[in-house]
């Protein structure tokens, strides 16, 4: 028997036992952030020596120069080349349709032009260099390299530069094709802490970048988290989430693989249901129970669900929507007749999944939105990764000889409010009728 909690909205202890399903843990470990502190700097001041000890130590990868650890585009290509027929026909696919989805998120400069000719405007630059961070091992997804890759480069960034640890020099064919598909331009065999200050710092090799995007383990995210301010960061992203609402018409099976669904990532992962129906809960119970031991990654699914996983009873549909905007999930299910009804009245989900044949899954591979999403409700305040986190806005301001009178007399005021001269006096030079200019 596999176990999952089952909570009950009309219980009295249910707020608390929410709050506790919910709390997740993101405190920092001490000694992690102390390692990484001391292989940021040392690849700050040292650069190639430093990056190259490293990836000695824990990649056990000897090499005579960085230059070395460079992935060679013949390399990807051949990767390309060797690839299953099948398999580089579904990324392909899937990099058509995540393309074609953000290339809808593309702002576009503009400006407008005031009565006296004042013209107003905002620029739109994408960035012009962009790190993305790919894990080695079980975590290396080469669908995360298409969902990284592709805004950044439909955003116009020039250059995207790949880095991934290679353990005993082992490099995964799949990453490398994908990287090739999703228009990476540069690609080195570095990972840990230690390729996050690289790509901050840059060493005498490896070019520094303006912002860092991608998922790693605990000593990367502590990494990106301290170089933030040097460059930009995208989120730092926790266990996978996933919340199904039902009505209780979707087949039980499909309600119970999709929450197996993200609950296989990993042991912290989380799957919640949210059903008025008890019998429904019941089916999806027995369903999870009987599909369970079949799965390749029993294991982590048994724990992910024991820990946070939960199939709760409510009194409505309309509970269920208020529950789910609490809890702001990374992913949300709406598995019900008419889901676009109850999709209104949701207000904070990293994306939305409408109705029975949407299973999250295919979101996560090749529907074309993103699968980097807001996770541990941050979906209350941030939004999916997109085309605008590559893009940047300058504001473009004109001012008319016109313009600069009355905005002069509203500037210089504000100025002397603020006992700033200098500034009140530039405003103030440019009025035709003062007696202030030079
Ligand atoms: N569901 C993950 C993304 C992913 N799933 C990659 C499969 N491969 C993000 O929460
Ligand atoms: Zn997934």
């Amino acid at each position: 028997m596999s176990s999952i909690q089952r909570l009950d909205s009309a219980d009295p202890g249910f707020r608390s036992d929410l709050r506790r399903l919910l709390a997740y843990d993101a405190s920092q470990d001490e000694s992690i952030e102390r390692a990484t502190a001391d292989i940021l700097e040392h690849v700050r001041t040292e650069g190639d020596t430093a990056l190259l000890n490293y990836t000695r130590r824990f990649d056990r990868l000897e090499a005579e120069s960085v230059a070395a650890l460079e992935i060679d585009r013949s390399e990807w290509l051949a990767a390309l080349d060797a690839l299953p027929r099948e398999q580089r026909a579904a990324l392909e696919a899937a990099a058509e349709r995540i393309r074609r989805y953000h290339e809808h998120q593309v702002a576009q400069s503009w400006s407008y032009t005031e009565a006296d000719g004042t013209v107003l405007g905002q620029k739109i630059t994408p960035l012009d260099r962009v790190g993305l961070y790919v894990p080695g091992g079980k975590a290396a997804y080469p669908s995360s390299v298409l969902m990284n890759a592709i805004p950044a480069k439909v955003a116009g960034v020039p250059e995207v530069v790949m880095v991934t640890p290679t353990p005993g020099g082992v490099r995964n064919p799949i990453v490398l094709a994908a990287a090739a598909i999703g228009g990476v331009d540069r690609a080195w065999a570095i990972g840990g802490a230690q390729a996050v200050g690289a790509l901050a710092y840059g060493t005498q090799t490896v070019a520094p970048v303006d912002k860092i995007v991608g998922p790693g383990n605990a000593y990367v995210a502590a990494a990106k988290r301290r170089v933030f301010g040097t460059v930009g960061i995208d989120m730092i992203a926790g266990p996978s989430e996933i919340l199904v609402i039902c009505d209780g018409s979707t087949p039980a099976d499909w309600a119970a693989i999709d929450l197996f669904s993200q609950a296989e990532h990993d042991e912290m992962a989380q799957a919640i249901l949210l059903c008025p129906d008890a019998a429904y809960i019941e089916a999806v119970q027995q369903a999870i129970d009987r599909l369970l031991p079949q799965q390749p990654r029993a294991d982590i699914l048994r724990v992910s669900l024991a820990n946070r996983g939960a199939l709760i009873k409510v009194r409505s549909l309309e509970e269920a929507c208020d529950i789910a905007n609490e809890i702001a999930p990374e992913h949300l299910e709406i598995s019900t007749a008419e889901p676009e009804h109850w999709a209104e009245r949701i207000r904070h989900a990293g994306a939305i999944f409408l109705g029975p044949y949407t299973s999250e899954s295919l979101g996560d591979y090749c529907a074309g939105p993103n699968h980097v999403l807001p996770t541990a409700r941050t979906a209350r305040f941030s939004s999916p990764l997109g085309v605008y986190d590559f893009q940047k806005r300058s504001s473009l301001i004109k001012v008319s000889q016109a313009g600069a009178q009355s905005l002069g007399r509203i500037a210089s005021v504000l100025a002397h409010g603020e006992g700033l001269a200098a500034h009140a006096a530039a405003a103030e030079y440019r009025l035709e009728s003062s007696d202030t200019q030079a």
